[in-house]
């Protein structure tokens, strides 16, 4: 009986080219439906991802730390505590160099930190207008966007990262993606990650290098 129940919760059959397999049922812990679709093109059919919706979470996730480790640590935690599933978070910021690594761990909500102008303008919106307000007198728009996740199996924690490298550009391009992607030039790319299509962001993305990290780890368990 305990054999059944634990699989229940921690396992899934999918039915995939007349095949059956089972897989690992992993929980993840974000309220940002962008970031799971992108990881559910990501992970290999061994793996099925629940978002908090199906796993029955409708609240917050508290988010109280100063660095992406401990974030993604608290997110990931606090889900496994409250579910008992295993499960794993991602907390990402962009970080420019000019900036003191700024916008980094308050990336969701930098246009509503302090009392600025860009706070009166919709949140995605007034995050990158205060981004290029606040670089466009310097010469250096280097920048990078880094994710940490962290994994929690059985009660034990294991993290992995990833990180792109670009420049902020000068103005808005594209409109795929989210957050921060319109302004955003990856190294060795003509086009911001907003002009790219899902795939080709997810081929050379911060979460793509993270997710592989978390994939090759638990293929390898
Ligand atoms: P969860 O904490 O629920 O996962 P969130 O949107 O708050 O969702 P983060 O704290 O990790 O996620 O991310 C902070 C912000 O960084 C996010 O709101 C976006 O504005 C931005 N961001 C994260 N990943 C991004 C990406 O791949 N492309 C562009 N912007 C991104």
């Amino acid at each position: 009986m305990d054999f059944a129940v634990n699989f229940l919760i921690k396992s899934a059959i999918k039915y995939k080219k007349n095949k059956l397999i089972i897989c690992m049922k992993l929980v993840f812990a974000t309220n940002n439906a962008n970031k799971i679709e992108e990881v559910k093109n990501l992970v290999s059919d061994n793996i099925q991802i629940i978002s908090l919706n199906e796993a029955g979470f409708m609240g917050e996730i508290p988010e109280e730390f100063e660095t992406l480790e401990k974030n993604s640590s608290q997110k990931a935690w606090y889900i496994y505590h409250l579910l008992g599933m295993n499960c794993f978070a991602d907390d990402t910021g962009l970080e420019a160099e000019a900036l003191n690594n700024a916008p980094g761990v308050y990336s969701a909500r930098y246009s509503r930190i302090g009392n600025d102008t860009f706070s009166n303008l919709d949140l995605v919106e007034g995050n990158i207008c205060k981004l290029l307000d606040n670089l466009k007198n310097s010469g250096n728009r280097r920048a990078k966007f880094r994710t940490v996740i962290s994994l929690i199996l059985e009660g034990k924690e294991y993290q992995f990262e990833g990180e792109v490298l670009g420049i902020i550009l000068k103005e808005k391009r594209g409109n795929k993606g989210f957050g921060y992607d319109p302004v955003f030039l990856p190294d060795g790319y003509s086009k911001s990650f907003a002009e790219m299509d899902l795939k080709e962001k997810n081929s050379i993305s911060h979460r793509y290098l993270a997710i592989s990290k978390l994939v090759g780890f638990l293929n390898n368990l």
